[in-house]
């Protein structure tokens, strides 16, 4: 398990389109303030693109046109997120925010996330050993 805390003072601080490594179930808690999220599933990955930004209403209709759906939601404090693995996310934090995010493997996705980290160790390794 892998916890992360996030202090932004920064107005509108955002994470544009994306999805987790490693195939992570994510949990986001909200303590302090509020949050724009917009989703898109797996399936119409063909439509979005890595670093998009969702907000923005040319690129949604770009999005829509190609067939995805679009999700939105509001988090404000004391309410809490729950992103599937491999779905894409955009979060917009509407001023100053704290929240707690969790991140985990589940069992049906575990050896996939072995196979990737043991690839990472294996590439690091090399490096070290040809430098
Ligand atoms: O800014 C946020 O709340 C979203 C963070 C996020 O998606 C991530 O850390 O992977
Ligand atoms: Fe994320």
């Amino acid at each position: 398990m892998t916890q992360q805390f996030r202090d932004s003072s920064l107005r509108h601080v955002s994470s544009p389109l994306h999805t987790d490594s490693f195939f992570v179930n994510s949990v986001l808690t909200m303590i302090v303030g509020e949050e724009k999220a917009r989703l898109v599933s797996p399936s119409p990955t063909f439509a979005v693109s890595n670093g998009q930004d969702l907000f923005n209403s040319e690129i949604t209709n770009d999005v829509l046109e190609r067939g995805a759906e679009i999700f939105e939601g509001t988090i404000s404090a004391g309410d809490a997120i729950y992103i599937p693995p491999r779905w894409w996310h955009n979060v917009i934090n509407c001023g100053f925010t704290i929240a707690v995010q969790n991140l985990h493997v589940d069992t049906h996705r575990f050896s996939l996330f072995e196979q990737q980290m043991r690839g990472r160790v294996m590439y690091f390794k090399l490096k070290l050993q040809n430098s």
